[in-house]
């Protein structure tokens, strides 16, 4: 079990921004930038390498969460970042897929 499995529980706090059936997002405990949320699927998938094409929907969907996320925490018109970290050299420190979604402040290419 993850952290993000505890999150979806209530057996830890979170600061949630949006909720379905199938997503969860909430404000990340550590921000990169001035608003920093964390987009999840409720199905606990490990990384985006462990989705199947069957998954296109849910993942449709996470971006859909992240595009709407982003336009109501006034983010649209300056920019932001989408990340999805995948496994050890992709920086994934929470077993569970998540999509970043960082904005308030401009970001740098490539992001080292
Ligand atoms: P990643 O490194 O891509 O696996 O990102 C995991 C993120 O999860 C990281 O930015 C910090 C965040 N995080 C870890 N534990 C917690 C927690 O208990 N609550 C919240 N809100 N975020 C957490």
């Amino acid at each position: 079990m993850t952290v993000f499995d505890r999150i979806l529980k209530g057996e830890i706090p979170a600061k949630v921004v949006f909720e379905d059936e199938q997503v969860l997002a909430f404000h990340d405990v550590n921000p990169q930038a001035p608003i920093h949320v964390l987009v999840i699927p409720k199905r606990a998938i490990p990384r985006l390498s462990d989705t199947v094409d069957a998954d296109a929907p849910l993942l449709g969907h996470l971006l859909g969460c992240a595009r709407e996320i982003a336009k109501q925490l006034g983010l649209s018109e300056d920019g932001y970042r989408v990340v999805v970290n995948v496994g050890i050299d992709g920086g994934q420190s929470v077993e569970h897929l998540h999509l970043h979604v960082m904005g308030g402040r401009p970001f740098v290419w490539p992001p080292g």
